[in-house]
Formats: structure tokens, sequence, C-alpha cells
């Protein structure tokens, strides 16, 4: 198993599976939500269209929901919701079950690469240090250890948060 941590956009990754950081209804939004939905085109909002919703959800907050990839270097995207910092009981559980989903997702799909964003750290105000520490020590559980994990961060200053919050884990 692998963990890398890149700067850049995770629209130019080349992975079996891309992340992609949704809100519960799954038909795109902003961040890097709508960056995937801008770079992968129309298919995948049709795809997001035929994932079976009940009163809106198509992915409750901490799981995880599997499409085709439209355009991208992918032959997944896994959207996954993870929670607002500010207003959800019990924040770190809910982005702990968010990961894990995905990667349990990716497994049952025979991926052995896949690709994150830094989830619920934009729009919902995840505090990226406690948010690295959660993703990197999930990535690490034994259940995992097959994949080549990707993180895909946008601005330096989380590449350094990830980069020691996967420094201590190596200690
Ligand atoms: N590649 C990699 N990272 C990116 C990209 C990109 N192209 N674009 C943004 N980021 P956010 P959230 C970073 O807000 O906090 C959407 O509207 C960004 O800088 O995209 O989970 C959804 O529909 C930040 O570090 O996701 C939901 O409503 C990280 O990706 C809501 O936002 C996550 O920021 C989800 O909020």
């Amino acid at each position: 198993m692998t963990i890398n941590i890149i700067a850049g956009d995770i629209t130019t990754a080349i992975s079996d599976t891309i992340v992609n950081a949704a809100n519960s209804l799954m038909l795109g939004g902003g961040g890097v939500d709508g960056a995937i939905h801008r770079a992968a085109g129309p298919a995948l909002l049709k795809a997001c269209y035929e994932v079976p919703e009940i009163n809106g959800i198509r992915c409750p907050v901490g799981e995880a929901r599997i499409t085709e990839a439209g355009e991208l270097n992918a032959k997944y995207i896994i959207h996954t919701v993870g929670p607002m910092y500010y207003g959800h009981k019990n924040p770190a559980l809910a982005l702990e079950n968010a990961y894990r989903h995905s990667l349990q997702l990716a497994i049952s799909h025979q991926c052995q690469s896949i690709a994150f964003p830094a989830i619920s750290c934009g729009i919902y105000r995840y505090p990226p240090a406690q948010a690295a520490t959660i993703a990197i020590s999930v990535c690490n559980e034994a259940a995992f250890k097959q994949l080549d994990i990707s993180f895909y961060l946008f601005d330096q200053s989380l590449v350094s948060i990830w980069q020691q919050a996967l420094a201590e884990t190596e200690q």
C-alpha cells in the first residue's frame, strides 16, 4: 500500500477511482464536486440521477455511492458526503465513515488505486489538521493495504498538513 500526497487538481488524476466530496442530493455543486462534474461531462450527471433517491437523499452523510466516471481518467467516481463541521453532532465519526465507506466500495469493485480530495475541508469547514489525521488513519487500516491511495490537495497549506499527518503515522 502506498499513500501519495499530491498538490493539484483531482480531475487530472489517473486512478481506478476518483472520490468526489459531494452533497446528499448528488447532482453536483461547488468546489471539487463542481470541478469533477465539469470535467466528467453529462454522462456523470446522468449516472447520478440513476442512483436511487429517498426524499432527495441519494447518499446520506458518511456513506458513499459509486457511478461511472464519464470523461475522467478513471473507471469509477465514488461520491461520498462528509459532514458540515459546524452543526453535525459527531463530525469526526462521520468523516471517518466517509473515508472508510469510499475505500470499501473501491475494494468491492476491484480497484487498485483511489484518489481522494480533502473531504469536508472546503465549504463544509472541517479543520484540516483534524481531517488529515482521520483521513490518514482510516487509509492505514489493514483492510485497505492493497490499495494505492492518493490525496489531491488544492493548496500548499493542506499539502503540508497531510504530509505532517502521514509522517506522524510513520514514526
Ligand atoms: N481538486 C482537488 N481539490 C479541490 C478541487 C479540485 N479540482 N477543487 C476544490 N478542491 P469542497 P466539502 C478542494 O468545498 O468541504 C460542494 O458544493 C478544496 O480546496 O469541494 O466537502 C458539494 O456539492 C477543499 O480543500 O468540499 C457539497 O455541497 C476540498 O477540495 C460541498 O461542496 C474540499 O472542498 C462539500 O463541501
